[in-house]
This record gives structure tokens, sequence and C-alpha cells, in this order.
């Protein structure tokens, strides 16, 4: 990629115009009438909901599509450099509200509305477009919120899932989850383009043109069609796009020889399969076709896009397309591997995980059967790495050279051999013979190259698969993990081999470290790139209470873009009447999450208790057992008081809120006191929702893992609950565990039977119990360090309760809190990747 920064000159001395609808009174109340009565989704009798909702949507839509379009041609004028954000997923949330806000229009709309009978609040009750399944999904939306509010020039591309996140039950036997559609009623905020569409190509084979070009033919074709939504900046004309690809059979594909034949099944076979690339988020992977539908998923995203993005290219090109130029007009941004099939163009890679089970690897022959064009260049990117290899390192010690393949395969290659205790599915492989090169004749070059490789093929005998994540590193010309400590086990550990390390003895001598070899791979792609928030979304718009104080005692609203402000409520933090206030505050948040959980759960919470609150998705490294067993623990606590002694403190009370998403965390997060990050340290990538509880003036119980260690340096380590075993010590305490070494302490011991007894109700936790003991048939023994950490887990909760119960210095530590958040921003983040990654400026319409 090249350096060169765009140079954007002002359009309006070019005679050119771009006024917002800037509507009076009135206009809003006959925009909304009109679309009641002629956009024909519903019955015409009724104004009523969900037909209200839809009309005022429709309205909304009206002026982003003003800005939307405006802003496309600009760029398209401009020939602007474009970032790419490729991801999987996007939980953009609940849209009316927001962009209203957005639009400076909210008094305007709510006053309209009330005229035609109607409460603003009471209208929004569109169902989240919850494309996403956690952190990594509401990133990505916060990011697009930042790049529009800061006028960068960029797009999200993503696919258009029927259903997205599943609708979670809490049954008497565990987690029921149910499909929804989110597109029932429609979706107001989507433009189709019927227009913009792509073929994509899976199965087939390659075959050699006569001209010695390869050619990928036959095989199965759809049609990818574009679904844009208008995402609005705040306060300011940018209105950027969120392509979201739908999948459909390709015209041809169907088989109306079939259907005519009576054979419907067979007609609408190519309709189905097309359909179902976009039907759900995150099909089930276990089976081959769940396997399958997953990878076709991925590639439809970078097919469609990567298509997309170069169309755009040839057209702001004009008559001469140079293709040298590609890398100063556009960035591609793969959030973590699942859009690794990009690789051959121009990339950058955020990995948000080094959880190895959670590192994408495919098998080569489920690739190289759907995709064998694909697995020819895969190939070739080996090889060319491999060549690499050998000229960084030299061919001086081949053995030293075999030694560090063989590793770099092990655990760390592109495509390779893995070692085998790893546990990969055998794949069949293709039903058909395929044409690849690999059964042409090889030229007198690639005989002689054939000749060097076998010097350094993998292990034949073991199953071949691709890693995913070191492809996107050898591909990508940057890589970046998502906090600091993340980014340093990225390059120190998980990816070693691809940043640089050491081989031969490496000497320490009174201070001065000498290596006998040094390997050097890329160590200038690797980067961190802290996490953020959008703090419209998450303080703004979530909690309009607390940010009328933040205004009030900073002075202006300037915080709202620039989060650095924030900062000037340290001073002012043992100030009195700021103090009430904040506490008024958070006790009507309270109130609400408090009518939420009676309205959702059925259960009463009492606001005066302290909101302790753990939001997460559910897996075993973030350690809702850890949080579990505490509580269980203080409960058996409690039961052991005598009677008075009980009645002097709150009795725990536990309620599991079902169906998370960006709404409920919008109720939730303003309304708690105390948030939980308690994974394994080294664990968590980042974590996003603590900066939005510090945010939110919560404070925080965590270990150094993830962002926790760069929160805590902001907000001050006396406002932070810190506890636990560091990232570098866990390899040390796993080992001593699984030795037999380690000494649970007795009230670890003491909780564990207290579950077992069955005083909950009666249940095999043997499966559960079993796991934190590594009893035969559980796996690993407490791979996760509950039991370590169990006690100071418990010393830090009590420290918490002592803390609470005096409310002048909690407060100060809230709004410290609040304060230290500036940091966590993803306007600052998108800043850092503007500059450092995607090298995009900022382009403001006139
Ligand atoms: C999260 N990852 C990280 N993954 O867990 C979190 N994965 O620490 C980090 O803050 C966040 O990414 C943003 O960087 C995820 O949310 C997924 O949701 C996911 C989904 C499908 C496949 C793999």
């Amino acid at each position: 990629a090249s350096d060169q920064r765009q140079e954007v000159q002002d359009p309006v001395t070019q005679g050119d115009s771009l006024d917002t609808f800037a509507p009076d009174s009135g206009a809003i109340a006959s925009s909304i009438k009109y679309h009641a009565e002629f956009t024909p989704s519903f019955s015409p009798e009724h104004f009523e909901l969900p037909k209200a909702y839809m009309a005022t949507a429709e309205s909304v839509r009206d002026l982003l599509i003003i800005n939307w379009n405006a802003t496309f041609e600009y760029y398209e004028k401009m020939n602007v450099k474009q970032a790419n954000y490729l991801s999987m997923e996007f939980l953009q949330g609940r849209a009316l509200l927001y962009a209203i806000g957005n639009l400076e229009l909210t008094g305007a709309y709510a006053e309209d509305l009330r005229k035609l009978g109607h409460n603003l609040e009471d209208v929004a009750i569109q169902p989240d477009a919850a494309l996403g399944n956690g952190g990594l999904g509401r990133l990505a939306s916060c990011f697009l919120d930042s790049l529009a509010t800061l006028n960068y020039p960029a797009w999200g591309y993503g696919l258009r899932y029927k259903c997205g996140l599943f609708k979670q039950l809490i049954k008497k036997d565990g987690q029921e989850e149910v499909a929804e559609s989110w597109l029932e009623m429609g979706n107001p905020w989507e433009i189709v383009g019927n227009d913009i569409s792509y073929l994509v190509k899976f199965y087939g084979k390659v075959i050699l043109k006569p001209d010695g070009s390869k050619q990928w033919i036959g095989g199965e074709n759809i049609t990818a069609v574009a679904y844009d939504v208008p995402i609005p900046g705040y306060k300011t004309k940018t209105t950027i796009n969120l392509r979201l690809w739908s999948t459909k059979v390709a015209p041809e594909e169907f088989d109306l020889r079939a259907f005519n034949a009576g054979d419907h099944a067979k007609a609408y076979a190519a309709t189905k399969n097309a359909e179902k690339i976009c039907y759900i988020l995150c099909p089930g992977d276990e089976s081959i076709e769940g396997k399958t539908l997953r990878l076709k998923q991925q590639y439809t995203l970078c097919s469609a896009s990567l298509k997309d993005i170069i169309a755009h290219f040839e057209r702001r090109s004009g008559e001469s397309v140079k293709w040298e130029i590609f890398p100063d007009k556009v960035a591609v941004l793969m959030n973590d591997t699942h859009p690794t099939l990009c690789v051959p163009e121009t990339v950058a890679y955020t990995n948000h995980t080094v959880l190895p089970e959670a590192l994408e690897k495919w098998s080569l022959d489920l690739l190289q059967e759907l995709l064998p064009r694909h697995v020819e260049i895969i190939k070739m990117i080996d090889k060319e790495l491999i060549h690499t290899i050998i000229e960084e390192y030299g061919t001086e010690d081949l053995d030293l050279l075999h030694q560090k393949l063989k590793e770099m395969r092990n655990h760390d290659n592109v495509y390779s051999s893995v070692d085998a205790t790893e546990d990969v599915d055998e794949v069949e492989g293709p039903d058909e013979e395929t044409e690849s090169t690999k059964e042409e004749e090889p030229t007198k070059e690639e005989e002689e190259e054939e000749e060097n490789d076998v010097k350094f093929e993998a292990d034949p005998a073991l199953p071949k698969i691709v890693r995913m994540a070191h492809l996107c590193i050898v591909g990508g010309y940057a890589v970046n993990g998502v906090a600091e400590i993340h980014s340093e086990i990225v390059k120190n550990e998980v990816f070693n081999e691809f940043y640089k390390c050491f081989h031969g003895n490496e000497i320490l001598f009174q201070g001065i470290s000498t290596s006998i070899a040094f390997w050097r791979l890329w160590p200038e792609k690797f980067q961190n790139k802290t996490n953020g928030v959008t703090p419209r979304r998450w303080i703004r718009f979530c909690n309009p209470d607390l940010s009328k104080i933040i205004t009030k005692w900073t002075g202006t609203e300037d915080w709202v873009l620039s989060a650095e402000n924030l900062n000037k409520l340290r001073k002012l933090a043992d100030i009195e009447n700021l103090q009430s206030e904040w506490r008024e505050a958070k006790r009507r948040n309270k109130m609400k999450v408090a009518t939420f959980l009676k309205e959702k759960t059925g259960y009463t919470v009492n606001p005066d208790a302290m909101f302790d609150a753990q939001v997460k998705r559910i897996h075993e490294d973030k350690r809702q057992l850890l949080n579990l067993l505490g509580i269980v623990y203080r409960y058996k606590k409690t039961k052991e008081m005598s009677p008075e002694e009980r009645q002097a403190r709150y009795v725990p009370r536990v309620v599991f809120v079902p169906d998370y998403n960006v709404s409920v965390a919008e109720v939730l997060i303003p309304g708690s006191d105390l948030s939980q990050h308690i994974s394994t340290a080294g664990m968590e990538a980042s974590g996003t929702s603590h900066m939005k509880f510090a945010m939110n003036g919560c404070v925080l119980i965590g270990n150094l893992d993830g962002a926790n260690v760069e929160i805590r340096q902001k907000v001050g380590e006396d406002n932070f609950f810190l506890f636990g075993a560091r990232a570098d010590e866990i390899a040390g305490l796993r080992k001593e565990r699984a030795e037999g070494k380690f000494v649970p302490d007795p009230r670890f011991e003491e909780v564990k039977a207290f579950v077992r007894c069955g005083v909950f109700c009666p249940y095999d936790y043997e499966e559960l119990m079993g796991s934190l003991e590594g009893n035969e048939g559980y796996g690993r023994a407490d791979y996760f360090l509950v039991g370590k950490d169990f006690p100071s887990y418990l010393e830090c909760q009590e420290k918490v309760d002592e803390a609470y119960r005096d409310q002048k210095r909690w407060t100060e530590m809230s709004i410290l809190n609040t304060a230290g958040s500036y940091k966590f921003s993803s306007d600052r983040t998108v800043h850092e990747y503007a500059r450092d990654i995607w090298r995009i400026d900022p382009v403001v319409l006139p």
C-alpha cells in the first residue's frame, strides 16, 4: 500500500451545492402521513403500530438518503481513497431514534408525531438488527458510527442474514434457541440495489487455456444482491454505506425442465442452495454440510465485496484504469479471519482471538472442492512464503532450516500439515475428479521449483489444513490485535514465527543480550489498535440523564465528538453537588433496569442494592462459572448467618437476562454499579463492554486481561478492583495444575460440595464440577484456572462490598471511571486505523 494521502479539493468552487433537507414544523408530519398512505406495506385503515413505526422510519430514511447520495456522489467525483470494512457480523441494534438523534431532529419528530397521536419513544419498536454474536460484530458497528462521524470515506460490507442472532429462551434444561426473522415486518432501513449484483461461483474446475492462463469454469453459480443501509454520522452530512449481500439463485441455474416435468423438488434445489447461504447467522458447523455452508458464506462476502470494490475502482478511474494505483484508492480490512479468502488482494487483518480452538482452520480437501482456483493461489502463496523464508534465513544450515519449517508447519504455516494430536475433521474428497494444476504437466521452471520444494514438503501422511490466520498474516500488509496485551501475545507468542524470533543461544550477560542467529520475517506488519466504542450510542443516546450532567459540569457538549473532554470530570469528582446529581441519575437508571427486569423476567430487584453485572457471550474462558461460584459462596454464607445478621445485609438476588442484545444493553449498562471482566488472563482479546460500563460510571472488577489493563491505567488503580493471576503466570500455573501440585482453597472445595449436594435442584453436576477438577472424562484440569483465582476473586468482591458502603467514595470512583473512559472512544481507534493501516484522510462534504 502506498503512503500517498488524498488531496481533496473544494467542490463548491466547481459549482456544486449539496443542501441537506431541513424540515420545518409540520413537514415531518406530512412526510409521515405520506408514507403511511402511499407505502403499501400495511392495510390502509388505521395509523397504529407497527404502521406508525414504518411510516416514521421511512420519512427518516428519506432524509438519510439525501445525505447518503450526496456522500456517494462526492466520493465518486473526488475519487477518494476508501476503506472497506469486511465483516461477517454487524450488530447495529435499533436505528430509528439513533438516526433522528444524529440528524438533530429528535424534538421535531417528537412534536410532529404527537400531532399525529403518537409518542416518539413508543413508536420506536423495531426489532434489533442483530447480525452478530457479540464483541466482534458490535465493534464493527461502533466503527461505522465513528467513520461516518469523523467523515472518513469508508464502507462496511457484510451479509444480510434473514435470521440474525437467535431468540434465547431459558428453559428448565437450559438454553433454547429459536430462529426469528427480523425482516418479517419489512426493513425500512435498507435500499435494495436490484441493479447491483454479482455472480458468485463454487465448485467446478480449473482449466489451462491455450494462451497459458488459467480459468475456473463450471460449478454452481449464485447471485449476490446488494442491500444498502445508510449510516449517518453525528452532526455531519456524511452518511456512509453498509452494503449487505443477500443471495438468490442465478436465473440460469433454475431447472425449468425439471419443474415442468413435475420434479419440483429438483427444480427448487438450486434456489434453496442459493438462499440458504444468507438464511442464518453462524450456522452450526459440526457437520460437513454446515462447514460447507459457513465457507460458502465467507466466500460470498469476499467474492461479491471485492467485485464491487473493483467495480468502484474501475468506474472512478474513468478512461484510464491504472491497476498499480489500486492500493492508493482502496484499503480492505478483514475483521478476523472470516473474510480470509480476500487475501489475494490488498488487505489488512484484525485478530480477535488467540484461543487455539477459535483460530479458523479449513480442510484443504473441502477448499479444493469448493474453490479449486483459490487453492492453487493459496499454494502459490505458500511457495512464495517458503522462498521468503529461505531468503531471510539462508541455506547454509539446512538442518536448522528444516527444523524451522517443521515448527512452522506444525503450528504456524499457511498451508500445512498439523501435528497428529490435533483434531481435524477428515473430509471426503470431491466426487468428480477436478482438473487442477496438480494434474497438469509441469513446465521446466516448475519442475525445478518442485525439486527445490521437495526438501521442504510437509509430512504427506497427515491431513492437510489451511490456517486462515496464517494466510491473513502472509497475505495482509498489516496485522493488528485489539488491546495492548493482546497484540503483544499475537506477536510474541501465537504468531511469533511470522513476526520474528531468536533461535540458537540467546546470551544475556550484564544486561546485554546477544543472539547467535536472528530470524526476522515481518515485524513491521504487526501493530496494536486498542478497541473503542462510540460515545454517541454508549453515553449520549443510552444515558441522556448522565449526558446532561456531563455537559453541565464540563461546560460543553464537546465530549460527544471529542471524548477527551470527559477527562475534565477528573478534577471535579469530589464535588458534592456533582456527586449528588450523579447518584440521582444512576438511581433513575437503576429504576429503569428494575422495571425492565420485572417486565422481562418477572423478578423484582431492589434499586438500593448494588447492581453487579456480567455481560459476555457464554464461554468457558470468560468464566461465568467463577462469578456463579462466587455468588453461591456468598449465598451459602448468608444462609449461615443469624437472622439479625442477615437482616443487616442484602440477600443476594441473581437474575439472568435472556435474549441479550444492543437494546437490552442500552438499559442495563447505564443502570449498573459494578461490572465483571474476569476471563482467564491472556484469553480475552480486548473486551468492549467494560468500555461502555466505564463510560456510564460503573466500577469494574477484573484481572489484568484484554483492555482491562489499559482501562485500569486510565481510571486509576484505586478505582478498579483487581484480582487474579497475570497472563505471564498462566502457563506455569497450568503446568502445576496438571502435575497435581495445585492445592485448592478450602472455600473452593466448600462451594463445589455445596453445589454437588443438590441444594439448588437435583441435577448431575459431575460434568460441570468435574471440569474444574480434571476428573477423568471431563477434559483438561481446570484449564481456565477458576480454582486458582477463586480466593482472590472472593476477597476482591468483599472489598467491593466494603467500598459500596461508602457512597461518597463510590460515587467518586464512578465519576473517575467515566472520566478515564475517554481513551476508549472508537473515534480514537478509528483515527489510528485510518492513519496507520488504511491510510485514509477525512473528506468533509461541502
Ligand atoms: C471478540 N470476539 C473478543 N468473536 O472475544 C473480544 N468469533 O475480546 C473483543 O473485544 C471483540 O471480539 C472485539 O475485538 C468475538 O466477538 C465472535 O463473536 C465470533 C463470531 C464468530 C466466529 C468467531
